[in-house]
């Protein structure tokens, strides 16, 4: 069991009241599991725990068939356990995705049997988890079929780790998990994120930052680890990945290494990095291969490359595509996938016309293992954007979303805000890439290698999130990497009973209340509802604050004017197919929530209803405000429904983002108040 320095978030499995424990008892205290495999060790290591607390004593686990009780559970695949095989229709089993699983109940030589059972050990780890979620959750094991399969085949976390400072890039839950100067140790919270990333269904984890090296911006620390992420890949740190790699390997979770692209200069002694030089190639393919040798389950490399000082192919005058390609060859024997970002900076002032720039003249050119990473947004993770015009024009690509489950631009750690509704407009999205009804969801579902990419939250805080509320966004993530076309608030209800299991069914509905109102709150305080951005504060040191409100920091992204405010994004919106071009084209017809984003608009522009620019922008920032308020009243009203401490944390987290809700709303309301009244002049 964690100790009382490690919350168990929704892996809580507290005893059962005594009143339902009787019949679970009898239906799951006798475990065949075979013991084939590392996961398979998962499992029952898993179960242990799991049954262990819920049930206030240790399951009994049989190696054979146990033909002396009534009731059993049985957990395997039906070629390696007979009862299994007696049980479920092995073509069903053999039909369901890799990573799918079946749970039901049948009679076996007159026992009652609870079976779970998938194409792989991946599956048998998700459904013991669904397994014990049903327990968790208190729902009836009687005659129960379920039947699940992820409609997404890469669901990974991206680590924004930092080996040369022990911190995590964007990371608001304490230091760096990651020990790199004690690897090739390691530490049971190791395997508690591997437990909780394993539970929500992530199938992969990178285990470095996109920024791999040590950045020598002004506010630097001074290193406590002198690794940097570029040279991870190098014989002497491998050892390191490796042992980190085989506790995420146990849970089903490849792992990958974000990489330098100009490693073949900084790690070897070559002079170049050029993709097209034989000789760098030949580099990676030994790299590849040592890393492997070491780490059987890698799954390859992510890649930041020309951005924000990151090298990349434009150094050598290549593309993107034969940047990508190259790796994708090394790795391809290994069976490796290169994440490729599509997060590029160049010749254009907008980086939101850049990416189409760069890329679209690329669909069709990576090489199969290759999946191009694009952010849900053409900016930068801000509370809200437009989903990105790549998802439209990428047709013949793999393509993954990239997704910040970590609150970068919506009130890090101190803000509540469940990012679930905003990942479900992001996934709803209309792309158009195949006609009309091509959502976002179905293209990445759809899609042989497809992804959902998450950069994590997690941190070495007690909570892991800074903020007990913020767990809700890794669940969601997961969920809804699973099933894009999962409902937010279901999943907070799921989320919320696993983790205040003592809470009354009011409190469970106030919790996902609060939850589902917070994204509309965050957008309406910190952007006034309308489409603006980056009017966060940025400042000079490296991990620029992102957090409070200083619009007269970045007035080219929200286009505050004496004349009017927003961005005429035109050559942007013509980026997008018909009809979505159009319609984010015309001023007229463009959504309300992105107007700004597409247009520079006068102050007294009128909107739909009547009411102007200006004055819609004041009373959405009231609105983010009154909001909070009503949060924080509503989590008043749960004292008792949990532990003090949990409930102290989250309140005072709540009263801080009132105080931040008020200061928001009076800091951009003076702003583009001065302006539109001609007290500041451009
Ligand atoms: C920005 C972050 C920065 C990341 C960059 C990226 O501020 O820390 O390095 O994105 O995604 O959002 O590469």
């Amino acid at each position: 069991m964690p100790g009382a320095s490690s919350d168990e978030c929704w892996l809580r499995y507290d005893r059962l009241p005594d009143a339902i424990l009787r019949q679970y008892r009898q239906q799951c205290h006798h475990i065949y599991v075979a013991e084939r495999s590392p996961q398979h060790g998962a499992v029952r290591e898993e179960l242990r725990r799991g049954l262990g607390g819920l049930f206030g004593e240790p399951p009994h686990f049989w190696q054979h068939p146990p033909r002396s009780v009534d009731r059993f559970v049985a957990i395997g695949h039906p070629d390696h356990m007979e009862v299994v095989a007696d049980c479920v229709d092995r073509v069903d089993i053999t039909r369901l995705d890799d990573d799918g699983y079946h749970l039901t109940t049948a009679t076996w030589q007159g026992a009652e049997v609870l079976v779970v059972t998938a194409p792989t050990d991946r599956g048998l780890i998700y459904g013991t988890f669904r397994l014990l979620e049903l327990l968790q959750t208190r729902q009836s094991l009687d005659s129960i079929q379920i039947i699940d399969e992820p409609r997404v085949e890469d669901r990974l976390i991206n680590q924004w780790d930092e080996p040369f400072r022990g911190s995590v890039e964007r990371g608001y839950g304490g230091e760096s998990i990651f020990r790199w100067d004690e690897l090739p140790n390691l530490r049971e919270r190791y395997t508690d994120y591997a437990r909780l990333l394993a539970s929500v269904g992530i199938n992969g984890i990178v285990l470095n930052d996109v920024n791999t090296t040590r950045p020598g911006r002004p506010g630097d620390l001074d290193h406590i680890c002198a690794i940097e992420g570029a040279h991870l890949i190098a014989d002497a740190q491998i050892p390191k990945v490796a042992a980190l790699a085989s506790v995420f390997s146990r849970y089903g979770i490849r792992p990958y290494l974000s990489i330098n692209f100009a490693a073949p200069m900084l790690v070897g002694d070559l002079e170049t990095a050029d993709p097209c030089d034989p000789d760098v190639e030949a580099w990676w393919e030994e790299r590849f291969d040592s890393v492997v040798e070491q780490i059987p389950a890698f799954g390859g490399v992510l890649v930041k490359a020309d951005s924000e000082g990151e090298p990349g192919p434009f150094d050598y005058d290549r593309s993107h595509a034969e940047g990508a390609n190259m790796l994708a060859r090394a790795l391809a024997p290994h069976d490796g996938t290169v994440f490729w970002r599509a997060f590029v900076y160049h010749d254009h002032a907008d980086r939101a016309v850049q990416a189409g720039e760069t890329f679209e003249p690329l669909d069709g050119r990576f090489a199969d293992n290759v999946t191009l990473q694009i952010k849900n947004g053409p900016i930068d993770f801000q509370p809200r954007e437009p989903v990105s015009s790549l998802f439209s024009l990428m047709t013949d690509t793999t393509l993954a979303c990239e997704l910040q489950v970590t609150q970068e631009y919506t009130g890090q750690s101190t803000h509540i805000c469940y990012h679930g509704p905003m990942w479900e407009e992001v996934f709803a999205f209309d792309t158009y890439a195949d006609g009309p009804t091509s959502p976002l969801s179905g293209r990445l579902a759809g899609m042989d290698g497809g992804g959902i990419v998450g950069v994590s939250n997690i941190g070495e805080d007690r909570s892991w999130f800074g903020n007990y509320l913020a767990g809700a966004n890794l669940y969601a993530f997961g969920r809804m990497a699973w099933n894009p076309e999962a409902d937010p608030s279901a999943i907070a209800q799921r989320w919320a009973r696993r983790t205040f299991p003592n809470a009354r069914p009011d409190g469970i509905s106030s919790i996902v209340d609060i939850l589902m109102a917070s994204w509309p709150a965050v957008v309406d305080y910190e952007t006034g509802g309308l489409g603006l951005l980056h009017l966060m504060y940025n400042g000079s040191a490296r991990l620029e604050n992102h957090y409070d409100p200083a619009p007269e920091e970045w007035p080219e992204y929200h286009g505050v004017t004496s004349e009017g405010i927003g961005v005429d994004r035109t050559a942007y919106a013509n980026q997008y197919p018909e009809p979505i071009a159009a319609r984010y084209r015309d001023p007229q017809c463009c959504p309300e929530e992105f107007l700004l984003f597409f247009h520079h608009r006068p102050y007294d522009a009128t909107l739909a209803d009547g009411e102007t620019v200006r004055e819609r922008l004041d009373e959405n920032c009231q609105r983010g405000l009154e909001r909070v308020q009503w949060m924080r009243h509503e989590w008043e009203d749960l004292a008792g429904e949990m532990d003090e401490h949990r409930y102290r944390h989250t309140a005072d987290r709540l009263a801080e983002q009132v105080t931040q809700a008020n200061r928001w709303r009076d800091t951009l309301r003076s702003y583009w108040g001065e302006f539109a009244d001609g007290s500041s002049v451009d």
